[in-house]
């Protein structure tokens, strides 16, 4: 880390952090009790120069209001659309939240309650003081961390409990996604101390905190994580699963599978097992059966020495997933992505969790007929992949390795990071039927001599952690030059043919698109999916003949995609995910127009001409594969 870096990072001691236990989702049970802290907050942005008056002047110590001016601010949310204050909207460093909050008065009295503080995710670097003792502190948007705090609730007088958190957006050459800070050094065209964040990111550096605050309780002893890992032959399905326990070292453990009418359909004692399920419904993606989305519910009972029992269920579904190739296979049969990629992104919130946003996108990836979608380009919150399980869309999960394209952040440090990011992300998803497949990352420079030994060590290390899902990283550079596409299993690649290159020549889309495809078929013999292609289109812009920005020229491009994709699915390509499903917040800059317009619905999630052409394939595509039930049929096909 440069000079620039440590100055506004001040305070953070230690970057990389041994992980921590398990991250099961904090849900309610006879035993566990959840209190929501999320709501408005205060907060203040620390403006000294070098971000580190609040660190100096101890402002976790008191009440943030007696520090200086404070305002409101919505958890969860990004901080920067709330006020009309530019400097807020774009600030770097650390800002400062707090919240009193009041913990029931049984959490503390009961000693064997354990109390636990929870954030979905704050991006990116946060530390956690309760009533003025440092609880916690993580390194890394996009992923939930906690704190037992416990301890510091019962020596701290009270049930009033005063949650402070800093919060800073800084990014380095060694963060997830990377970033500098440039320094301004010419006085005759910047103030003193002027700076700048580069990214090489398309999408804007939203920061604050992001998912909600939660408080809750397990016993002591208490269940830490599960693993479950699922296959089936014939009818018998079966379901692995292994259990942690901590606070107690003798616990017996229980463990029941039911159906969706309640039926129990598989018990076993002992923390690990394997659980035969007769008769199996299998999980299965949206529009490929007649009862997509199957999940049990498997409830785990860990029974203490003192008797105390701790009681968590998590949603199981049953399927597989392979790869040959040519072919990405879900139970058995080819399933071919027809989705998206996504962004957590809105007006106002940001990337702030917001409940009518997951609704309303996903009635929108259902009406469209998408089957699928990335999380590109970092993991998404985990409501949102429980929606996924529930509703059966297949997800690609990625983490935030994106824009890697200096050479200095492929060394050791950073190398680091991206494995314990990776664990992060597996511990957190692995138990998600929905999630198919894992990114490392996006169009990293993987033609830089240090991306072969990068990658490598990158994919065989999330496959040590998971061996049931294949890996993959997206990639958008040639086929030839490619360092860490021999360590994949899926090719992913990203092309902009009349965008970026031969802007304007929506002709020369066919050759190129079939190029690329026998290229990277022909080196690697491994199943393609076109992982993003599109354009922009500003909603309203039209022309004929077609115009680039135009909603016709938006179309024109995805139509001569689709003409290839359509010969090559029959051959290895496996899937298509337009970039991108709606428009979405970047950082200012002379190519982008309030914004990326590449979305087929605009930020607001109104369709542009692209989304209806795309709503006809897809049902089109679904109907010649999948099993389509009576009501799901599209109407004009
Ligand atoms: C791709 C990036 C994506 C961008 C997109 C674009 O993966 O993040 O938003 O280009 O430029 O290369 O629209």
């Amino acid at each position: 880390m440069r000079a620039a870096e440590r100055l506004l990072l001040a305070a953070l001691c230690s970057v990389c952090q041994a992980l921590q236990d398990g991250m099961l989702f904090p849900t309610e049970s006879p035993s566990r009790e959840v209190k929501d802290v999320s709501g408005l907050w205060i907060f203040r942005a620390d403006e000294s120069p070098e971000r580190s008056r609040g660190f100096e002047q101890q402002w976790y110590k008191s009440p943030l209001a007696e520090t200086g001016p404070v305002i409101d601010m919505p958890v969860p949310s990004s901080y920067n659309d709330i006020t009309q204050d530019a400097q807020i909207r774009d600030f770097i460093g650390w800002v400062w939240y707090e919240k009193d909050v009041w913990v029931p008065a049984r959490w503390i009295q009961d000693r064997g309650t354990r109390i636990v503080l929870r954030v979905g995710s704050a991006h990116y670097y946060s530390v956690l003081w309760v009533n003025g003792v440092k609880v916690t502190e993580h390194v890394g948007g996009h992923l939930p961390f906690e704190a037992d705090i416990s301890g510091v609730l019962r020596q701290t007088s009270g049930n009033q409990c005063r949650i402070t958190i800093a919060v800073n957006n800084t990014l380095t050459l060694e963060t997830l996604p990377p970033g500098t800070i440039q320094y301004m050094t010419d006085r005759s065209r910047y103030p003193a101390g002027y700076f700048v964040q580069n990214t090489n990111f398309d999408f804007f550096n939203y920061a604050g905190i992001h998912r909600p605050v939660l408080l809750y309780t397990t016993p002591k002893a208490h269940i830490d994580d599960i693993t479950v890992e699922t296959t089936f032959s014939d009818n018998i399905g079966l379901v692995s699963f292994n259990v942690s326990v901590l606070g107690s070292s003798k616990a017996a453990v229980k463990v029941t599978l039911s159906a969706q009418d309640g039926r129990c359909v598989a018990s076993a004692d002992g923390s690990r097992g394997v659980l035969k399920v007769t008769d199996v419904n299998l999980w299965w993606p949206y529009l490929m059966h007649e009862n997509p989305a199957y999940l049990y519910s498997m409830e785990v009972q860990a029974t203490a020495e003192d008797g105390q029992t701790d009681v968590y269920t998590l949603p199981v579904g049953i399927r597989t997933v392979k790869v040959t190739s040519t072919q990405f296979l879900i139970n058995n049969k080819p399933f071919y992505f027809h989705g998206v990629n996504k962004h957590e992104d809105a007006d106002i919130r940001g990337k702030g969790f917001d409940w009518p946003l997951v609704v309303k996108d996903f009635n929108l990836m259902k009406w469209m007929g998408a089957n699928s979608f990335r999380t590109s380009h970092y993991p998404y919150a985990e409501e949102i992949l429980q929606m996924a399980d529930r509703h059966g869309i297949v997800i690609i999960d990625e983490c935030p390795g994106v824009g890697i394209k200096d050479i200095r952040s492929f060394g050791n440090v950073s190398l680091a990071h991206h494995l314990t990011f990776m664990e992060e992300l597996v511990r957190r998803d692995k138990n998600h039927p929905s999630v198919v497949m894992w990114s490392v990352a996006n169009e990293p420079a993987s033609e830089m001599p240090p991306a072969g030994f990068y990658f490598k060590e990158l994919v065989s290390h999330t496959r040590s952690l998971d061996s049931s899902r294949p890996v993959t990283y997206i990639t958008a550079s040639n086929y030839a030059r490619d360092l860490g596409a021999p360590y994949v299993d899926v090719i992913c690649v990203n092309s902009y043919f009349s965008w970026y290159q031969d802007p304007g020549h929506t002709e020369l889309i066919g050759l190129q698109l079939n190029t690329q495809f026998d290229n990277w078929y022909g080196k690697y013999q491994k199943p393609i999916i076109q992982s993003e292609y599109g354009a922009d289109a500003v909603p309203g812009l039209h022309s004929d003949p077609p115009m680039m920005f135009t909603e016709e020229y938006q179309k024109t491009v995805l139509q001569n995609y689709h003409n290839v994709f359509d010969q090559k699915r029959k051959e290895f390509v496996i899937g298509e995910l337009i970039w991108n499903f709606a428009d979405f917040m970047t950082s200012q800059s002379i190519i982008r127009v309030v914004g990326n317009k590449k979305g087929i619905f605009t930020r607001q999630r109104q369709p542009k001409a692209g989304a209806f052409l795309l709503r006809e394939r897809y049902w089109r595509i679904a109907n010649e594969t999948g099993v389509l039930p009576t009501w799901a049929r599209y109407p004009c096909l």
